[in-house]
């Protein structure tokens, strides 16, 4: 079902003598540290990957509303459901920003949905999984915004500027997210028996996905080589996966709740925990298409789309009378 839309070189790093002279100069801006802009010259590759990787991210901040929204009209307070609808609107800011970040690129916004909705483009494995009860939506904001902070904070530093631009804003307005996850956790797990039950059903269901959210063990990620040679990715998919195991287990034990992780151990020559890795065959289903709720996840956004299709005609009427209208002016 998720051919990739783009591939980027997928052949292996170039060595400096396979490089045209353009290649190199590019190389050499990039391990310069300088920003590349839009309108600068970069090879085809580098294009192609980050109209993925941006891609993608932007689809999964739009798809990501949905397990969250599920819980809207559910939330236990006037205030959580307050809190709750201004982060899930914060994560359509995301998609907005990420895709007019791709659109510099040169490729538009519909072709990008029209990949996604032929499933030709991916979004995060973690939100084919359903949202159960209200202690999930904790566990998303303390886990789910908790792992994503943690893999775009370098992505500040990425090498295209827009992109690095971007993340500035979106890591400020995940911070918050983090912190309202985990609010709700504090109260779950401090609260009576059965919320604290929920609280830890809720941790035991996200641990994994969280930990799959980095993507695939550094020694089947087609792309981290190439992607870091071009600082487009900073950190391997293991390194961050670590360092969010290194943050959050404290975080578990503030909260007494126990990691669903038999083997998890810290170490204390490396000053890290060592823990057990997900279930990757699990992972590569659900990229498959096959995770519990990707039928649904896609479906519903195909129907948004269609159901919109009015509200994007009349926009387009509206502009056509308006420049119509300045013309004749
Ligand atoms: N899910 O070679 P690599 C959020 C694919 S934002 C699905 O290691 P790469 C906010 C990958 O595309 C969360 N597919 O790939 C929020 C490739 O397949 P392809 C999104 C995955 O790109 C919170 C193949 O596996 N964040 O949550 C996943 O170098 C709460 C091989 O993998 C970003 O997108 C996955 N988890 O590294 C919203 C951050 N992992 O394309 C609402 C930017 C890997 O060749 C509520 N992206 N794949 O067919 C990245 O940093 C990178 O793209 C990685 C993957 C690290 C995700």
């Amino acid at each position: 079902m998720y051919a990739q839309m783009v591939k980027s070189t997928g052949k292996g790093l170039k060595s400096r003598k396979e490089m045209t002279p353009e290649e190199g100069r590019f190389q050499d801006r990039i391990d310069a540290g300088e920003k590349i802009e839009p309108k600068d010259w970069m090879p085809d590759g580098y294009r192609q990957t980050l109209i993925r990787q941006i891609g993608q991210h932007a689809h999964s901040e739009i798809v990501g509303q949905l397990p969250e929204g599920n819980w809207i009209t559910r939330a236990p307070t006037l205030s959580r459901k307050l809190i709750l609808l201004a982060k899930v609107q914060d994560e359509a800011g995301h998609g907005l920003y990420l895709y007019c970040a791709a659109e510099t690129l040169g490729v538009s916004r519909d072709e990008l949905t029209e990949a996604l909705h032929t499933g030709r483009m991916k979004y995060s494995s973690i939100f084919n999984y359903p949202t159960l009860t209200w202690a999930d939506i904790g566990a998303i904001g303390w886990l789910v915004d908790g792992a994503a902070i943690m893999n775009q904070v370098p992505l500040q530093r990425t090498s295209y500027g827009p992109y690095a631009r971007a993340m500035v804003r979106i890591c400020k307005e995940e911070s918050f997210h983090q912190r309202q996850g985990y609010d709700i956790m504090m109260k779950m797990a401090n609260g009576t028996e059965a919320q604290r039950a929920m609280a830890q059903d809720a941790l035991n269901r996200f641990w994994y996905p969280s930990l799959m959210m980095f993507g695939p063990s550094d020694k089947d990620s087609v792309h981290s080589a190439q992607s870091m040679a071009w600082k487009i990715k900073i950190n391997t998919n293991d390194e961050l996966r670590q360092k969010f195991v290194d943050q959050t287990v404290p975080q578990a034990e503030y909260l007494g709740l126990t990691i669903p992780d038999n083997d998890l151990k810290y170490n204390k020559k490396t000053g890290h925990y060592e823990f057990s890795d997900p279930d990757w065959t699990e992972f590569f289903e659900v990229l498959k298409g096959n995770g519990p709720c990707n039928r649904e996840r896609l479906g519903a956004r195909v129907k948004a789309w269609d159901d919109g299709a009015w509200v994007r005609d009349g926009l387009m009427a509206h502009a056509v009378k308006h420049s119509a209208k300045i013309a004749a002016e």
